[in-house]
């Protein structure tokens, strides 16, 4: 009994997640471009463990910080220090957590689903509940859907891409994923929701029906396996990729800044322990680079959405560059009336714009990269909600968000079926 009982706090302290208990979300308001630089400076203070959830960005743009128990005091005191306002968004992040890991308990008491009718989508899944999902969904639809492994990721995952094609060959298509960030759990779930409402819409909703004819749509739910597995074992708030950094004991890469686009430019960083490492040389991270092959290889392209949170905003390129996208008029167009739509359903807003003017200097990231390739219609959406809830967003809010956001994609799949190129 006392050697079980030892046993089993030895496997704790190894497999435990780890834990949040304390830790709070602050939203900083710096004013001015001094300020911004004064919160800039806490980003240098590796000792304070900080997690910058959003920003910092321009002056008047909330940042959102997760602060650990350890570090509130002397975060609190710099700011009021140097008269930085900040409110707490999120009183204790382990309570969320908490409310998830019971939420999804509830859920999965009802036990493994024979269907994709029977799958909760209005709960949080793991890496294997997913994958499960994908099967079931090509085994039901053999016709429309097809599982396609363009990779392994660096811990030997295999990584998956849903197909969704009526025929023809190597037609025109439309490239979604979803999770390229582990942590933004609603994208994932947004991904699963889309593959069943393609499934049940086609030949049904014009829309779709129309698209579907012309144009194949390549759907990765989960980008970044490692990291999702990761989040769900080990570390709710794992962003990047799982790979080793020789000569560093942090792992990962920031696998949005990894691209081959201004990488290695500012908007990344070089210290591998930074939640924006941009990796060793592009394409370093399998994850990455299965895309960058698969993209090349299939050559017809035509549209490509990749989907992100939290802050509510629709993006295109540059990231990397203040030059403006020769198509930024075109993209600007479409993006408002993609918003549009979006907030048509629930009235959830959205800011959209290039990514730099937007938010901040990103480089290496996904659809400037794959601009450059020629894919006109690069878009980066960051999904729900505004900081309230943050990568935490309860998981009510999982179908309405993907419910919304599809109205969005509609909009963009509809405009490359109309506008070929
Ligand atoms: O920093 C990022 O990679 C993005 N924000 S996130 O909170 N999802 O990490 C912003 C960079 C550009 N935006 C997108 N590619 N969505
Ligand atoms: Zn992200």
């Amino acid at each position: 009994m006392r050697g079980l009982l030892v046993l089993s706090v030895l496997l704790g302290t190894v497999f435990a997640n780890e834990d949040f208990v304390g830790h709070q979300v602050l939203r900083v308001s710096a004013t001015n471009e001094a300020q911004v630089q004064k919160v800039k400076e806490l980003e240098d203070l590796p000792h304070l463990e900080l997690d910058f959830w959003r920003g910092p960005t321009r002056p008047g743009s909330p940042i959102d910080i997760r602060v650990p128990f350890s570090s509130i005091q002397a975060v609190k005191i710099f700011l009021e220090g140097h008269g930085i306002g900040y409110e707490i968004m999120i009183e204790d992040v382990q309570l969320l957590l908490d409310e998830e890991q019971e939420q999804m308990s509830t859920s999965r008491a009802r036990g493994r689903t024979q269907s994709t009718d029977a799958f909760n989508y209005a709960t949080y899944h793991t890496l294997e509940e997913i994958y499960d999902f994908i099967d079931l969904l090509v085994a039901e639809n053999p016709q429309l859907v097809s599982k396609i492994q363009i990779g392994n990721t660096y811990e030997g995952r295999p990584i998956y891409v849903l197909k969704f094609s009526t025929g023809g060959n190597n037609r025109s298509a439309v490239w979604i994923d979803t999770g390229i960030h582990s942590r933004e759990w609603v994208t994932q779930a947004s991904g699963v929701w889309f593959a069943k409402k393609i499934t049940q819409d086609y030949g049904q909703d014009p829309a779709i029906t129309a698209i579907l004819d012309n144009l194949d749509i390549f759907l990765e739910i989960v980008t970044n396996p490692d990291g999702f597995a990761f989040t769900h074992s080990s570390n709710r708030l794992w962003r990047k990729t799982r790979s080793i950094t020789a000569g560093s004991s942090c792992v990962g890469v920031d696998p949005n800044r990894n691209w081959d686009a201004g990488f290695g430019q500012s908007g990344a960083s070089n210290n591998p322990c930074s939640e924006t490492y941009r990796g060793k040389y592009a394409n370093s991270e399998s994850e990455v680079k299965s895309i960058v092959d698969f993209v090349k290889a299939h050559g017809n392209i035509k549209a490509f959405v990749s989907i992100h949170s939290y802050s509510q905003l629709l993006l295109y390129p540059y990231g990397y560059t203040k030059e403006a996208a020769p198509d930024r008029e075109e993209l600007d167009q479409l993006a408002k009336e993609a918003v549009t739509a979006l907030a048509s359903l629930y009235g959830t807003k959205y800011e959209y714009g290039s990514i730099i003017s937007t938010i901040y200097q990103a480089s290496g990231n996904t659809v400037d990269w794959t601009y450059n390739q020629g894919i006109k219609y690069s878009f980066t959406f960051e999904l729900r909600d505004t900081g309230r809830y943050g990568f935490l967003l309860p998981a009510s809010q999982i179908i309405p968000t993907a419910q919304e956001t599809w109205l969005a994609l509609l909009t963009i799949m509809e405009h490359t079926l109309n506008h070929p190129y």
